[in-house]
């Protein structure tokens, strides 16, 4: 038998080289405070746990089984060094039993998050927390015959459902005996079964299932159960038992996604696993809420980005009918020493052992952005060979790189996984929200014989800022909203698309970022890091992908206006939606998920806007107009330049800073791709002086990246480095620009 105990009480924490030990209880972090807060100096280093207790050994097999252990885990039980692991995502198990002694025994733990491991992640926004942040289990058993808990941090065993009805069952085990295999439907009658005799070691049996019910998505996500009992003389040794769940699935290049054979669009969000105050130990409680409210804007789909995620959460989304893109840590730039490769492959490998089973998992994604850094060929071969040891492990799921959108669809990085995608951030780091539609295009075009998928979008949106013109990186809540109106509008227009997600469904701990007057986040979320708030583009998907009736008024945080009559914004799963305002119908609208009301006058003081459809759905807020347009919904960069760029600004300085962008036509701006403005001696000497040179005063890595032009224009560059240079530069440049005649 098997008696499996939840260990995470009565822990002792210390950070290494601390005087003292504190206690605490798992899932625990280090870094829930300083990993949120900015500066991007959170500790990132070696920490100890440790936990006393008392063995009983009466059992004849002790294991445990660690959840996570970010990054590198040692494990030492009375001083002997039991395993370790590399990688802060997978489970992995150590074995106990030839180091207990009767008495008090002693459990030390070290975990490392130190930054100069060869361990992915290695470059990301996001915050590396370490810790044992998803808890431990000791595994007991009364023999030494069982399913092979030793293997990858799994039971070892894997199950092949396919449509025909067929289930093959893989396992491994540690001794002989029999072994009988169940399929229970939904609910709980038992429908295919067997029992034969197994010997230590692999094992495959499968059985069938008559005409299986179809694991359907979010409409109708059926479950059966597979029952594993592994037993000798009449007597059970172990048992297991997963969600199985039947469905066939592709996507084509040029008609998108399919699920049991019909057209079946997907689309969704990203999530990142922390929680405001807590890091990435979080428990079962901010899964839960996660996906209610995931599931709340009718999401299909969903990406765990960048790494493996709690197996609780790949089970909501078995339950939930979610299709997930579950994926490794390999982001933006290869780390070429040796070992580092082999540490995505093991990621990899534990990534597709530990969740093999789950119905919901679609994709294995093998990489993020690698396009970011330079495209090298030992990156490129440990794509490939990632690519190669998944579709090993797995051959009955695609593979998918996400590209970033600077990639070339002709690079090599396109032609690695079975599946392709771009993360494109139009409208926030470059182009316009406009673009969302023609970047496709153009990148479809060239490349039309691969599946293209839509791995992230968005934009950054802070609470407090608010604008009725709403602009790129203005960071208001308005803005957010535009950006996936418009991508919305143009990715359902282009079927071919096999899926969207968008970035992020939550924000999350950056602690390296500063931006838009928050620092250590990210704030592309819909809904905020404490998960307490829903943004105004939640409402939106809402409203595109949802079906449970609900009418939303856009504005309830942008109260103050100083406007004659506004712009009101609707947003609705409806049909039909009616306005009022200050107890007066103003009008009504027919249309489909955004509905706009021009012209509605505001009095001054309070006005009572409410918004209803046929069927009962309301909404209300109160616009309050005032005399000035408020200043406190703005967002005003505070820069913080040296003494040098500030030395060298105030030589410019004098002349008048332009207020708007003048676009002569026939002249260079600096909408212009780089490289035409650098082709012009004079549009380089612009650059060199205004920009570069500026630049090499504090940040000589990014004055030499902007020296080598490209395809993107100055504006698009402006966005990353804007945060360097006073805003004045942008408009200067414009203006010399301006006078110099395009070739
Ligand atoms: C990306 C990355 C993601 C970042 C995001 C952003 O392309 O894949 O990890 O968080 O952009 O917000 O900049």
């Amino acid at each position: 038998m098997r008696q499996t105990t939840v260990w995470n009480e009565q822990w002792q924490f210390r950070k290494d080289g601390a005087a003292d030990w504190e206690p605490v209880r798992l899932p625990h972090t280090w870094n829930a405070l300083d990993g949120q807060d900015g500066g991007g100096d959170y500790y990132q280093g070696k920490a100890w746990y440790r936990k006393a207790f008392r063995a009983d050994l009466s059992w004849k097999e002790v294991f445990l089984r660690f959840g996570a252990a970010s990054k590198r885990a040692e494990v030492y039980c009375n001083g002997k060094l039991l395993g370790s692991h590399d990688g802060g995502f997978s489970a992995f198990t150590v074995e106990l039993t030839p180091c207990l002694l009767p008495g008090e025994n002693e459990l030390l733990v070290l975990c490392d998050n130190s930054a100069d491991l060869p361990i992915y992640p290695q470059y990301a926004d996001f915050t590396f927390f370490g810790g044992l942040y998803r808890g431990v289990e000791l595994i007991c058993f009364d023999t030494p015959a069982h399913f092979d808990v030793r293997s990858f941090g799994t039971d070892a065993v894997l199950i092949t459902p396919d449509v025909s009805g067929a289930v093959s069952i893989r396992s491994l085990l540690t001794g002989a005996g029999s072994l009988r295999a169940e399929i229970l439907d939904a609910g709980g009658a038992i429908i295919a079964e067997l029992e034969e005799p197994a010997e230590a070691g692999e094992h495959r049996t499968s059985l069938s299932v008559p005409e299986p019910h179809r694991w359907d998505g979010t409409a109708d996500p059926y479950l059966y159960t597979a029952r594993l009992t592994f037993s000798a003389e009449g007597r059970e040794l172990d048992s297991f038992s997963a969600r199985i769940g039947f469905r066939e699935y592709f996507a084509s290049a040029s008609e998108g996604f399919f699920l049991n054979g019909r057209s079946y669009p997907l689309h969704g969000v990203c999530r990142h696993q922390d929680r405001e105050d807590m890091g990435w130990a979080v428990t079962e409680k901010e899964h839960l809420e996660d996906m209610a409210l995931i599931r709340e804007i009718g999401a299909n789909t969903v990406r765990l980005a960048h790494y493996q995620q709690a197996p609780f959460f790949y089970s909501l989304c078995d339950r939930e009918g979610l299709a997930v893109w579950a994926e490794i840590p390999f982001i933006s730039g290869h780390d070429p020493r040796p070992e580092a490769d082999e540490n995505l492959l093991g990621q990899l490998r534990e990534l597709v052992l530990q969740n093999y089973n789950h119905p919901s998992i679609f994709f294995w994604g093998i990489a993020n952005e690698l396009g970011i850094a330079k495209e090298t060929e030992a990156m490129l071969s440990i794509a490939r060979r990632l690519n190669a040891l998944a579709k090993e492990l797995d051959p009955t799921r695609p593979t998918v790189l996400a590209n970033v959108g600077m990639t070339p669809p002709e690079s090599p990085l396109f032609r690695v996984t079975d599946l392709a995608s771009y993360n494109e951030y139009m409208g926030w780091y470059s182009g316009s929200a406009d673009d969302h539609g023609p970047f496709f295009d153009e990148r479809h075009a060239r490349i039309p014989e691969i599946p293209l998928a839509v791995s992230e979008y968005g934009a950054d949106c802070l609470l407090q800022w608010h604008s009725a013109q709403p602009k790129v990186q203005d960071y208001t809540e308005e803005y957010q909203a535009v950006v996936h109106e418009k991508a919305m509008a143009a990715f359902n227009a282009r079927p071919y698309l096999w899926a969207t997600w968008l970035w992020n469904m939550f924000d999350f701990a950056a602690d390296g970022r500063d931006e838009g007057g928050c620092r250590g986040r990210n704030n592309k979320g819909l809904v905020t890091y404490d998960r307490k708030t829903r943004k105004q583009a939640f409402y939106l998907y809402k409203a595109l992908w949802s079906r449970e009736p609900f009418v939303y008024l856009c504005g309830h945080r942008f109260r103050k206006r100083a406007e004659e009559a506004v712009e009101v914004k609707v947003y609705s799963n409806q049909a039909h939606v009616s306005l009022w305002i200050n107890g007066q119908f103003f009008a009504g609208r027919d249309g489909s998920a955004v509905f706009l009301f021009p012209g509605v006058p505001l009095r001054m003081g309070d006005n009572e806007l409410l918004v209803r459809t046929p069927d009962g759905c309301a909404d209300s807020l109160i616009l309050e107009r005032v005399e000035t347009a408020p200043e406190e919904y703005v967002f005003r960069e505070e820069k913080r330049f040296s003494s040098s760029v500030a030395q060298w600004f105030a030589k410019l300085s004098g002349e008048p800073v332009p207020q708007e962008l003048d676009i002569r036509p026939g002249y260079l701006s600096v909408n212009d791709p780089m490289d035409l403005i650098i082709s012009v001696p004079e549009g380089r000497r612009a650059v060199q002086e205004l920009v570069i040179d500026a630049l090499a005063i504090d940040n000589p890595g990014a004055a030499q990246r902007m020296e080598g032009g490209g395809s993107l224009s100055f504006t698009d560059i402006w966005h990353h480095i804007r945060k360097l240079l006073p805003d004045e530069v942008y408009y200067y440049l414009n203006e010399r620009l301006n006078r110099i005649p395009r070739p």
